[in-house]
């Protein structure tokens, strides 16, 4: 059997949908949480000095998103047809879209203020219903995002969920399907469990 171990901060950050692939999969995995104190001894250790890193039998892969495309097509989440797995990568980066339009690394603190009112007032519910709009007419607002089967899609719209609601809670209040849809996903047996029992931090 493979041994995977992951390695990321404590938080769920860029390592949660690589969490959520084994979860949803039923697949064992090492959650290894590094310190920000131990970080700088273990950075130079780690490909590109950064994580989340998945060890494959010994073998260190870097990049979340390579890491999350790869687990995916070995564990059916990728989508059953070329147009799924199309799909599931658009929805995917519709979300980071979304998720880089707030101003996280803005270091002026009174632009930063002033992009942060701008994000939770315009461009995050904008793009927010924008994605529902695709949703809706792309699987007619159906069970899962892409196609009758769940995906890393619909993993990574979990991760996405919990991002933008730690930042501001009712975010998704204009969004009704995508709160339907958030609601399903986590009564999903496995993904419950885990989202019960996972370590609790901000991001
Ligand atoms: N594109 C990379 C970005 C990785 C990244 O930015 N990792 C951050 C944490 S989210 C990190 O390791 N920061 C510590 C550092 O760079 O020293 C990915 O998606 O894996």
């Amino acid at each position: 059997m493979v041994q995977y171990k992951l390695h990321y901060f404590n938080g769920r950050g860029r390592a949660e949908v690589i969490r959520l692939i084994f979860v949803a999969a039923g697949v064992e995995f090492e959650d290894i949480r590094i310190s920000r104190e131990e970080w700088p001894t273990i950075k130079s250790s780690m490909p590109l000095g950064q994580m989340p890193v998945l060890e494959v039998d010994g073998v260190k892969l870097c990049q979340s998103g390579a890491i999350s495309r790869y687990l995916a097509n070995q564990y059916g989440l990728s989508g059953k047809s070329e147009m799924e797995k199309y799909w599931v990568d658009a929805f995917r980066e519709a979300m980071e879209d979304i998720g880089k339009k707030f101003p996280f690394s803005e270091k002026d603190e009174e632009k930063k203020a002033e992009l942060k009112k701008q994000f939770f007032e315009e461009t995050g519910p904008d793009g927010l219903k924008q994605l529902e709009k695709l949703y809706r007419e792309y699987n007619d607002g159906a069970s899962f995002l892409v196609g009758e089967e769940l995906t890393v899609a619909d993993l990574t719209f979990i991760s996405f969920a919990d991002f933008l609601k730690a930042l501001k809670e009712d975010i998704f209040d204009c969004v009704p399907d995508l709160v339907a849809l958030d609601r399903r996903l986590r009564e999903i047996p496995n993904i419950k469990a885990w989202i019960e029992r996972r370590p609790q931090s901000e991001f």
